[in-house]
Formats: structure tokens, sequence, C-alpha cells
């Protein structure tokens, strides 16, 4: 029986269910699932407390001056609102709430200034409305004036601190002791959703304003990955309604909030990323702040804006990267029953039961494809025009150079780019440095020639090369030099018996892991050695071209679906990739 479409389901498919009408559709049904669930409670009350502790569900703010807030209490019609029993809150030295922070109290005003709060008052009071049976904790850090560019800057991947931006480091400092002392308190916490009210830093500056949309693409991305929370929604507010002197790149900024959001159809629309009008919120007189009223609805909006949204990696049920045919057989195998993990609607919290509601949430995600945790850089080549060559997954866009051709029909996955082995090129920003201890990086090749380079760092190595002799793959990511009392010189090139320049494509990579140096050609092994520290370099990777792009070390042929890991990818997992 398993993965069969259970009978009750049969009669059920009779309506018509449109993915446009998604969220109000959900919020008809909400009374409804509210009965249910509270018939769930009175059947099974055991159910309520898992044997590991009692569930909390954690949502995170972060952001500049409108998150931390400059609402004044005294403006505020109503001062009952200003605490609440029913929500945790916890926040770092940045915030005052007249309570010592790093320290778990219950909902009050947390700005930088006492007398002042954020969205936390609306948002903790709503959700605690919307939601009175289940536990809420909230944990915040914000800091006026920061930019995502540099002040939250959260590097390429959860170690990668040495690049961390202040503010990011705080954040997650302030959120990984939240969150521990939650579990030392024998407590069960889940994150369930980040509330993000930032930007205005950021349209003040020429090289961060521009590229917002994919900072914080980058960003929602990376928190995710940070606080293994692959299913957490990011709901975040519009800024700067109205247009300021200093604040040059409003437009961009404005757009690339737009942009993130995962309807927009842009290629910054991230899964699970909300965005929630704001221009309509009443400001102070300095017309940059939202004002006390402003920031009650703001916050009302971020609680309502989180019945909304499912991340597809929640409803991957088996973890392969794909939501489809299985995953809805699995729902199936839970079909009417409180399994959590297949309870994914309505959002946030679901209601106690798999059902018609839960199915229609993997429908609009069915055929999505999820990337691992893991990939921190995937370049397609599945444009068809324009000078950018698009990180899929954010940030680290490459820049065409020479004037390679995009080539739609011609890829391996989708589209491919051409170079011309004259002057063709791509730069992207740095990514990672190659003294990493774990690290993976593979690419689709199709033609090219002897001493051609597929990939480089400027100022450092050949990451991946036919080799100058026959075209065989090779490496220059070496050993580096060891000065001093123990010197040693840099270590040789890796070089395989390979050749890739045969005019076929070739799935060609290098791994990197703890001890060794490996070299991959079609998912087969094709070279090995140890290797202690790499020579480490903080340059943007060059793709189709040599480091110092030498006159006969550019590319001649397609290049397709680069992708890098901070991981070392297992055997295992080489011989699936790209298939
Ligand atoms: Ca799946
Ligand atoms: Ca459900
Ligand atoms: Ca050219
Ligand atoms: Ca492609």
């Amino acid at each position: 029986m398993k993965g069969q479409v259970p009978s009750d389901l049969q009669k059920e498919v009779g309506v018509r269910y449109n993915v446009h009408n998604r969220i109000s559709e959900c919020r008809t049904m909400k009374k409804r699932m509210i009965c249910l669930s509270l018939c769930m409670l009175c059947l099974f009350p055991a159910a309520l407390v898992r044997a590991a502790g009692v569930r909390v569900d954690v949502f995170l703010l972060g952001g500049q001056s409108n998150m931390a807030g400059r609402g004044a209490v005294s403006e505020l019609p109503d001062a009952s609102v200003l605490s609440n029993e029913n929500v945790m809150l916890y926040h770092s030295s940045s915030m005052n709430s007249g309570q010592p922070a790093n320290q778990w109290t219950t909902l009050r005003p947390a700005s930088s200034a006492s007398g002042y709060f954020g969205p936390e008052i609306g948002f903790g009071n709503r959700i605690a409305e919307l939601y009175p049976d289940r536990r809420i904790a909230l944990i915040k850090h914000a800091v006026g004036g920061t930019d995502i560019g540099a002040d939250w800057n959260p590097g390429a991947y959860p170690g990668d601190t040495s690049h961390f931006g202040p503010q990011y480091a705080t954040f997650v400092q302030t959120v990984n002791s939240g969150i521990a002392s939650l579990i030392a308190q024998g407590y069960d916490p889940v994150i369930r959703g980040m509330l993000w009210q930032q930007g205005e830093r950021d349209a003040r500056d020429s090289s961060y304003g521009p590229v917002y949309g994919r900072n914080l693409s980058h960003f929602i991305r990376r928190v995710r990955a940070q606080f293994n929370a692959p299913n957490m929604p990011f709901i975040y507010g519009q800024v700067l309604p109205v247009a300021l002197s200093a604040y040059t790149y409003r437009d961009q900024v404005r757009q690339g909030q737009l942009d993130v959001d995962e309807d927009s159809g842009h290629v910054s629309a991230t899964d699970g990323a909300r965005f929630v009008p704001a221009d309509d919120l009443p400001m102070n007189s300095d017309n940059l702040h939202v004002g006390a009223a402003g920031q009650m609805e703001l916050g009302i909006r971020f609680a309502e804006a989180t019945e909304t949204v499912v991340v597809a990696s929640a409803v991957d049920f088996n973890a392969d990267g794909f939501v489809d045919a299985e995953d809805v057989g699995l729902m199936f195998d839970h079909w009417r029953q409180g399994d959590p993990a297949y309870d994914v609607a309505p959002p946030p919290f679901g209601d106690g039961i798999v059902d018609f509601q839960d199915l229609l949430v993997v429908s609009v995600h069915l055929f999505f494809e999820i990337p691992p945790v893991d990939l921190i850089a995937w370049w397609r080549f599945d444009e068809t025009d324009g000078g950018i060559a698009y990180n899929t997954i954010g940030k680290f866009d490459g820049v065409l150079n020479g004037d390679p051709q995009w080539q739609p029909d011609d890829g391996v996955n989708g589209g491919a780019l051409s170079f011309d082995g004259t002057d063709d090129y791509l730069r992207t920003p740095f990514v990672i440095a190659p003294a990493l201890d774990s690290f993976s990086v593979f690419a689709w090749i199709k033609g090219g020639a002897p001493g051609q380079v597929i990939l480089s760092q400027e100022g450092g190595a050949n990451w991946l090369m036919a080799d100058s002799t026959d075209g065989a793959l090779r490496t220059d990511l070496k050993e580096a030099e060891v000065t001093g009392r123990n010197a040693s010189p840099a270590g040789p090139p890796l070089i395989s018996t390979t050749v890739i320049t045969d005019g076929h494509w070739h799935r060609i990579g290098f791994v990197r892991d703890a001890s060794d140096r490996i070299l991959y050609v079609d998912g087969v092994e094709a070279a090995r050695d140890t290797a202690a520290a790499l020579e480490s370099c903080e340059g943007g990777l060059t793709i189709g071209a040599g480091s110092a792009l030498e006159p006969g070390s550019f590319f001649s042929g397609l290049i397709d679906d680069i992708r890098i890991h901070d991981k070392a990818l297992s055997a295992e997992e080489i011989a699936t990739l790209g298939q």
C-alpha cells in the first residue's frame, strides 16, 4: 500500500486548488483547522510534550535601527502590550530592555535605548494571540546604522568566521547562547523563522546598495545553514518609504527587497523568503524611522506573514534534494496521522494532522531542486544573454570579459558558456581560500587544449586545468612553503593521467579533505596524494583562464555548471553529482 493515494483523498480531489490562491485558502480554512487541532489536543494531550522536553518555537530578529526600534514607548496608547508573560525574550548587549542581556526574560521593549521598542512587541503579542497553545521565544540582536554588505556579512559558509562582519558574529553568538540556554533549561527549541528589518545603510553605499538583493539572498541561505535550520522562513520588511538625500541607492535596495521574495520570479528570488510591505506605516518626523504605531503594525504584519510561508526543504521528506513523487508517497504513508515532520500546513506550526492542506503545500513545491547546505556557490550558466553569470544561490556572481557566448541549448544541465581561447573569461568576487581544510569544486567542460585553465584564483593558483603536456586534468593548488626552522619549499602540482581535452563532455573536480588532494574525472578518482596546508589566497575566481590571464591559458570550449562545496564530497556523492 506504500505511496498509494488514500481513498478519502480521492474523494477530496474534486476540490480545485489554485497555487496563487493558496494563502487566502489557508486563511479561510484556518478556523476549521483550529477546531481540528483543539480536538486533537483533547484526544492526545500526551502528544504535546515530547520526551526531549517542552517544545519552544523560536523566532530570530535582526537588522538595523528600525529593527532595534525607534518607536517611543510614551506614544503607545495602551501600555498593557509592553509585556506578555506568554512570550520569552533573549537579546544581545546591544539591546536595552531593563533586564540583563543574554538571559531569558519575558517579552518587553528591547531597543538600543530604554523608552523605545521595535517589532518585537507587535510580533510577540500577535503571535501569542494567534497561537495561545504554543510556547514562543524571541532572540534579538540589532544595531542602528549597520549594513548587510559588511557589518552583517555572513561569510561564505558557517565556519568562515574570519570573514564574518561584527554584527553577524554577535548575532550568531547571541542565537547560539540563547538556544543553548533553552536546552539547558530542559526545553526543546525549534527555530521557526527569522524577522529582518534592514537596508537603509546599504542604500548609502555605492558598493552594497546596487547588490542588496544578491547579498540578502545569500544572507538568508547562510543563516539557515548557520543554525542548521534549512526550513526556516525568512520574513523582512520594506525600508525607506521616503526618498532622503543621503540614501543614493534607495531604489536599488528597495528593488532588491522585492526581488528576494520567493514569488518575484527574479534570479534573487529565495525560497521561503517573504517581503512585507511597510511604506504605509506611520513614521517619526525624521521620515527614516518607523514610529510607535508603525512599529506595532510592522510586528503584527511579521506575525501574520508567518502564516504564508513554507520552505521547500520542509517537504523534501527523504532529503534527496528534490521535491517529487517519492515525497508525495511518503506523505501518503503518513496520511491522517499526526507526525509533525509531515504536518507542514497550515504554517507556521501545522495543525496536528496530515491531510489535503499539507498535500497542497507539497504540490506547490513539486519539482523544486533544493541545493544542499554545503553548496556555497553554483554557477549554472543557464542565462541566455547579458554580462553576468549568476551564482544561483546568491552573491558571488561572475562578470563576463572578452565576450564569451551563451549557449542555451548546448550545456549538460541547461545552457553552457562558450569560451574562445583568446580573451574570454569570467571574474567572480572572492569566495573561499584554498587553505580551507575541506572543500570541493566541480565543473563540466567540453573541448580545450593542453595548458588551458578552467578555473583559477586571481593572485593564486590554477585550481583546475589541462596539463600542458597531454591535456590531462591537473591542479596547481599545492602545499604552502614553510619558512624558518623547519623550512620546506612549496609542494608540486597534482597531475592525473586522464585526458580531458578530447572534445567530449567531462565532469572534472578537485576535492580537498583534511589530509589529501584528490582529482576526479567523470565521477572516478583520477589522482590523489597527501598534502599539508595548501597555499592561501583571497583573490576572486577566474573562470576560463589562468590566474595571471597569461596567453595560452585561455580555455577554448564549453564550460557548464560549476559548484563549490565547503566540505570534502564523498566518492558516493561525487558518483551521483550532476546526474
Ligand atoms: Ca525528495
Ligand atoms: Ca496539517
Ligand atoms: Ca573574445
Ligand atoms: Ca547549465
